[in-house]
């Protein structure tokens, strides 16, 4: 039996399932993934029992529950010490929660009109001017985080909380035709080389489940 389990919802449409994966992939924890339809009433029923807030990821450890994407990357991080998950320096780390915060708490207009679609490809896609104002500062942090630590991820040599935060929005960028330049298309190009994304892409690749709205073309 696997140390833990973390509770998720569609591999194709769901970017906090994701970035509960990777971080629990970072931790290097054993642990067993348990899906759950949030739509479906009685798997609803079953997870409002094991995550108070009926949103996934949440992570069992322990017979313990731990909700909220943030919150299950400090647990994994004081539960893994040795994985590094935030970076060493202190200013580094800081940073780290900065950007990671960012994006845990904005970005709104990105996330509603580019939701993650990771079967998708909308070439020649029209970028509304909100969302376009959400692709220039994640840009910005790329370029900014990329130039101080020298990357090739964005805290430096090693993949931490940041990536995983900032992955999902690598694979919005490919659906939705969003061109990328110089060292955000190398650093896109390096997130998609991470084996824990490769499988997650694989597997949302092979999932049945269609949302009607998020498969229209618009
Ligand atoms: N702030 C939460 C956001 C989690 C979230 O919004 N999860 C979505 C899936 S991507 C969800 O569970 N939706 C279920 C529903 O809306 O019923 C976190 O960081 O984990």
């Amino acid at each position: 039996m696997a140390e833990a389990t973390l509770i998720i919802s569609s591999k194709n449409y769901s970017s906090w399932s994701l970035r509960g994966y990777l971080l629990a992939k970072l931790s290097g924890l054993d642990f067993e993934e348990q899906v759950v339809d949030p739509t479906d009433a009685s798997a609803r029923e079953e997870l409002l029992l094991r995550s108070s807030s009926i949103l996934v990821p949440a992570l069992i450890h322990d017979g313990f529950s731990i909700w909220d994407t943030l919150a299950i990357a400090e647990y994994l991080n004081e539960l893994k010490p040795k994985a590094h998950m935030f970076p060493a320096d202190k200013q580094a780390r800081a940073r780290c929660r900065s950007i990671s915060g960012e994006m845990h708490s904005g970005f709104s207009a990105l996330r509603s009109t580019l939701p993650m679609n990771i079967r998708a490809f909308r070439p020649g896609f029209v970028i509304w001017s909100s969302a376009q104002t959400d692709i220039d500062r994640i840009l910005l942090i790329w370029r900014e985080c990329l130039a101080t630590w020298k990357g090739p991820y964005l805290m430096g040599d090693r993949l931490t909380v940041a990536d995983a935060m900032y992955a999902p929005v690598v694979l919005r960028f490919m659906s939705y035709d969003v061109k990328l330049e110089g060292v955000c298309a190398a650093y896109s190009q390096q997130i998609l080389k991470w084996p824990a994304l490769g499988e997650w892409i694989a597997a949302a690749k092979s999932e049945r489940e269609e949302v009607e709205e998020l498969e229209v073309e618009f």
